[in-house]
């Protein structure tokens, strides 16, 4: 295989060696029986951070997502989210198949929810309109380019959806993204939410895992219905072993996935027809549109490939970058060069 220059997710992260050994020493139990003592040493460690009463470890981010939804609604609910949000677009639509809610997606420009966009979106307390059962946040927000929900503008509308009797989830895949880029804890940032669920198999680089985290009742029905939807798992602790590496030791790490984000979005903004914004950049995603290049994005995203280099188009016009600790400062260099290259062979043409 190629060595390649990998930007289409900080889901491919390797585990590093420090996480392998973890893995392998693992003490381990049945964690169905609640006997796993690394997967609750995890689950401590995460409420402990996120000053909560109780965490859940997940397979996979959908799942968590899908398992709060679940806790905070009934089916014929109404679930509220940003129109580019993970769970309405990349979730296979789980929030309807499965627990049997409808989307209300509302649309912004940036990707940020306020509560101005929510309000005209909840039901009216009728009894013949399905009710709004759930508010769902993103923080970073993945399609709008990593962006950061501002705290207060979270928090308001937490006081604001509770005051209406409705709960609000976060899902918080980069959660630790957002907190580096304010410069505040995770616990701070997440403070007013009714459920979080983060990824430690994303920037924190752990081979597979997330965790919802929330008070000790809602997490002790998050376990009925984690079992419920397949994710009972048993020995876990190996996996649980690497989350806890990456939970412990990979945060700081995120601020270095930042400034290489940085420097490809500001070098890719030199090149006549992009639109991207450097200054906009905040964590380690990058989203832009490619059209005013007179190339399209699958096109672009090919000639990549040729290069040794991956990223994705998300659609015609739109490509995405992510960094991660698995691509060095060199390598971003060198995927600058591939693109400045492929633009300057297309205007000789
Ligand atoms: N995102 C993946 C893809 O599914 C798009 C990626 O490469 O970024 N919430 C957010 C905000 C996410 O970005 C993702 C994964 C998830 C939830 C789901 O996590 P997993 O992949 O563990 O189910």
């Amino acid at each position: 295989m190629p060595e390649w220059i990998d930007l289409r997710s900080d889901t491919v992260t390797k585990p590093t060696p420090e996480m392998r050994r973890a893995m392998a020493e693992a003490e381990v139990g049945d964690d169905v029986y609640g006997e796993d003592p690394t997967a609750n040493r995890l689950e401590q460690r995460a409420a402990e951070i996120f000053e909560r009463e109780a965490a859940l470890f997940v397979p996979t981010g959908s799942m968590g997502n899908l398992i709060c939804i679940r806790v905070h609604c009934d089916h014929g609910h109404e679930v509220i989210c940003e129109s580019r949000g993970h769970i309405f677009n990349f979730e296979m639509a789980s929030m309807t198949a499965i627990a049997g809610c409808l989307p209300r997606p509302v649309e912004t420009s940036d990707g940020i929810l306020t509560w101005k966009h929510i309000e005209p979106a909840i039901r009216p307390k009728v009894y013949y309109r399905a009710q709004t059962g759930l508010v769902s946040l993103e923080n970073t927000h993945n399609l709008a380019g990593g962006r950061v929900l501002p705290t207060a503008v979270q928090e308001e509308i937490c006081d604001r959806a509770h005051e209406r009797g409705i709960p609000v989830h976060l899902d918080a895949a980069r959660i630790f993204n957002a907190a580096t880029f304010l410069g505040k804890s995770v616990a701070d940032i997440t403070r007013k939410v009714d459920s979080i669920m983060f990824c430690l198999s994303k920037g924190l680089g752990a081979p597979v895992g997330s965790m919802v985290v929330g008070s000790r009742a809602f997490i002790e029905r998050a376990r009925v219905f984690r079992k419920m939807f397949g994710g009972g798992m048993r020995q876990v602790g190996v996996l649980a072993a690497a989350g806890l590496v990456a939970l412990e030791k990979h945060p700081p790490l995120l601020a270095c996935d930042h400034a290489k984000a940085k420097r490809l979005a500001e070098a890719l903004a030199e090149i006549p027809g992009m639109r991207l914004q450097a200054k906009d950049v905040q964590t380690n995603i990058l989203v832009f549109d490619v059209s005013g290049t007179g190339m399209g994005a699958a096109d672009l995203s090919a000639k990549l490939k040729e290069r040794g280099v991956l990223a994705n188009a998300v659609d015609p016009k739109q490509m995405r970058m992510v960094t991660h600790y698995d691509v060095s400062e060199e390598e971003i260099e060198r995927a600058i060069r591939a693109v400045q290259e492929i633009f300057a062979a297309a205007r000789k043409n």
